[in-house]
């Protein structure tokens, strides 16, 4: 048996890149066969004969993320034996096992929505993965400006990357970030993630500008991704991009523990648990008036508590 990794699905193939034989193409994989049952009692059995999570999932199948344990009819076809538990699993396009997000916005054209930028870094925490900022287009606007939106959330506890995928500037930076893990990029549309994906991985030209992305979603009415190998290790998820990465799921207690600025100051409240907002003696609140908490990120944080107030039940 051969271990692997899924970098493809389509139509009930699965493309499974090999350890230790990055330079060979995948190899086209199906899946055992009881992977495939949907009865309760094939459920069962496949859960039991210790195939982990995965197999007891609605769906039994694989995902592109997967780790599988393959067995090679010869050496490019093979079957997918076993399925490895995903340390984390999106959906929209599935994704398994993806580590860390890469959260991209422009510095202008468009515009960043601060309050879309803090909803997503918020977003992504919950679901405890890593996260890097990168505000791209650095080439549009003066170097102050991008260097003080960096400055804004560097202060609150993120990896910032400023990048021009244009002019090739920090590429090398962004990379480096990615090394060793499977992220997937995270945005609206516009913003360049195709135009970095592109420049992180030369070789794998896809295709950028909205129009394509209409196209291929045309094509594709299931919308997939694949996994893009790094250069060194590593992989980058192509998607057409996780917009759809909403507050569901998150409790108002929880928001707070997803500003990484306010932790120092979370045990401090009078009150406990403490929403930071008509509480007396509230420890945030005493930062932010130090000047320790950015009051635009403070004020994003009450407009998220109240529309996770709203959103009943959590
Ligand atoms: N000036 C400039 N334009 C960029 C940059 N990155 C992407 N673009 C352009 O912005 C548009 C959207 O890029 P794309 O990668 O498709 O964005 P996506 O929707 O986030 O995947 C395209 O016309 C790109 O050529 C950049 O760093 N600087
Ligand atoms: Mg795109
Ligand atoms: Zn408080």
């Amino acid at each position: 048996m051969q271990d692997g990794v899924v970098v493809r699905a389509y139509s009930g193939f699965y493309y499974v890149q090999l350890a230790g034989r990055e330079a060979e193409a995948p190899v086209e994989c199906t899946l055992r066969g009881r992977f495939r049952q949907h009865s309760p009692e094939e459920k069962i059995r496949a859960g039991g004969r210790g195939a982990g999570k995965a197999a007891n999932s609605a769906t039994l199948v694989a995902l592109v993320g997967d780790r599988v344990k393959v067995q090679l009819a010869d050496s490019t076809h093979g079957v997918i034996e076993a399925i490895q538990e995903r340390r984390s699993e999106l959906a929209r396009p599935a994704l398994a096992n993806v580590e860390q997000v890469v959260v991209v916005f422009a510095v202008t054209s468009p515009e960043p929505n601060l309050a879309l930028v803090d909803r997503l870094l918020a977003v992504v925490a919950a679901r405890d993965l890593q996260i890097i900022l990168c505000f791209n287009k650095i080439d549009l606007t003066d170097r102050q400006a991008s260097k003080t939106l960096a400055l804004t959330y560097e202060e609150a506890g993120y990896r910032v990357i400023l990048t021009s995928a244009k002019k090739g500037a920090n590429i090398g930076r962004l990379r480096e970030a990615l090394q060793g893990r499977l992220s997937t990029f995270a945005g609206p549309s516009g913003v360049g993630k195709s135009a970095l994906l592109n420049a992180v991985c030369p070789g794998h030209q896809l295709v950028t500008g909205e129009v394509s992305d209409k196209i291929r979603r045309g094509r594709h009415t299931t919308r997939y991704a694949q996994l893009l190998p790094l250069e060194g290790g590593g992989w980058v998820a192509d998607t057409p991009g996780f917009s759809q990465l909403e507050l569901s799921g998150i409790s108002p207690g929880e928001l707070s523990f997803l500003f990484p600025e306010f932790e120092p100051y979370l045990g401090e409240c009078r009150f406990q648990p403490c929403f930071h907002d008509q509480e007396p003696d509230c420890a945030v609140k005493r930062a932010l008036r130090d000047g320790k908490i950015n009051p635009i990120r403070y004020e994003h944080y009450l407009e998220f508590l109240k529309d996770l107030r709203a959103q009943k039940p959590w």
